[in-house]
């Protein structure tokens, strides 16, 4: 069955953000096989998990893969940023020309003001106490940058993300057009399918018949039945009425609920999430609501500015943040965190049925910076 939890040390050090102690796991590996057909990729991958406590018999192949797709996909924003980084920090101990430094390029790798204010202080507060060499200031910068991403989860209940198994998940996927929810909701559907949860998918982005019809190929892609009102232009919030119906006689514990995202007409965009909202509450009054932000993060800064409109009205608890395959844009996971001050839950990198992984704040800045 797939991992969807996460499992061994990592569950009670999942939270901490300093790097954990390495494991020599990789000797391991590299002893069985001859280096030469060693895969520098996979090698990186089985040391990401072996740093969290994992034990290779424990490694599915899903995830070392996964890994390797992460690392990939972040690879424009790793060239931008990991090299020049290791550039300037590798100049010696830590000075205030290279901490000027750190700053101009954290600012350009869409990291926003406030979270690179926040590494800023932190490294000169740190330099004024102590030397800093070079490794033990990346590292550090490492530490931060898992901070910044696991601070939003303090006031958070949930802190491992996965549906609660005792009862009935609705997660509504909101963002705007374009950002990737209905891709995110296919990819849910499947791995919430290999992790042995019954899911249901509801088309409630009536607004195009378009957009039923792509829900549609991803429940049979997914092998997820969905709900969906005939005709175009219904209320979305009596799809969501069917869905949790259906839902409640058929033992569904996770409803993935499809939304329109245009922006366009704000106003009407944020009464039908609210009326989907009352729907919820009074028809499944005891059900596990998750309201996740699909963010698109090739739109860097700018995602970040029109996802506001959400973040007043949509009574946000996540977010999952796409397209990081082929961006150099990154960096904006942190001021995600930062100035959203929610959590990242998932991660999608590419357009396949497998490319979303739960969110690791530590194998993301492994993977960005590493
Ligand atoms: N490269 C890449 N493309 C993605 C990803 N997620 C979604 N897309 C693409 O983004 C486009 C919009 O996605 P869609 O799910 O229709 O967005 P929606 O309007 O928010 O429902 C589609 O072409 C998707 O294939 C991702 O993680 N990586
Ligand atoms: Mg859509």
């Amino acid at each position: 069955m797939f991992n969807w939890f996460r499992r061994g040390k990592e569950d009670n050090k999942n939270q901490e953000s300093s790097p954990k102690p390495e494991v020599e796991v990789t000797q391991e590996l590299e002893s069985t096989l001859p280096t030469a057909e060693v895969d520098p990729e996979l090698l990186w991958s089985v040391k990401v998990l072996a740093d969290q406590g994992r034990k290779e018999s424990e490694m599915a192949t899903e995830e070392l893969d996964w890994l390797q797709r992460l690392r990939q996909g972040l690879g424009k924003s790793r060239r931008e940023l990991a090299n020049q980084l290791k550039g300037i920090v590798g100049q010696g101990p830590l000075n205030q020309k290279a901490i000027a430094d750190i700053e101009t390029l954290l600012l350009q790798a869409d990291v926003g003001v406030e979270a690179t204010d926040y590494i800023i202080n932190k490294l000169e507060s740190q330099v004024r106490e102590k030397s800093l060499p070079s490794e033990e200031a990346f590292d550090y910068l490492k530490t931060l940058l898992c901070e910044i991403l696991e601070r939003p989860l303090k006031y958070n209940a949930k802190k491992q993300f996965a549906p609660d198994q005792n009862s009935l998940n609705i997660w509504l996927m909101t963002g705007v057009n374009g950002a990737g929810k209905t891709t995110t909701i296919g990819k849910l559907a499947s791995l919430a399918k290999k992790s042995g949860y019954n899911s249901l998918i509801v088309a409630a982005d009536t607004f195009r018949a378009a957009a039923v019809q792509q829900i549609q190929v991803w429940g049979e892609r997914s092998q997820t039945p969905v709900i969906a009102n005939p005709g175009q232009n219904t209320d979305p919030a009596a799809v969501v009425f069917d869905g949790i119906k259906a839902a409640q006689s058929k033992n569904i514990n996770l409803l993935l609920v499809d939304t329109a995202g245009r922006l366009q007409n704000k106003k009407n965009l944020m009464e039908e999430l609210a009326k989907i909202r009352r729907i919820i509450d009074k028809k499944a009054p005891d059900a596990k609501v998750e309201s996740l932000l699909v963010l698109d993060a090739t739109l860097g800064q700018n995602g970040l500015r029109q996802a506001q409109v959400f973040a007043e009205t949509a009574q946000l608890t996540g977010v999952v943040l796409t397209k990081l395959d082929g961006t150099a844009k990154g960096g904006v996971a942190f001021a995600v965190a930062q100035q959203l001050d929610l959590p990242i839950r998932f991660i999608g990198a590419g357009e396949g049925i497998e490319d979303l992984r739960p969110f690791s704040s530590y194998e993301f800045v492994e993977a960005l910076l590493s």
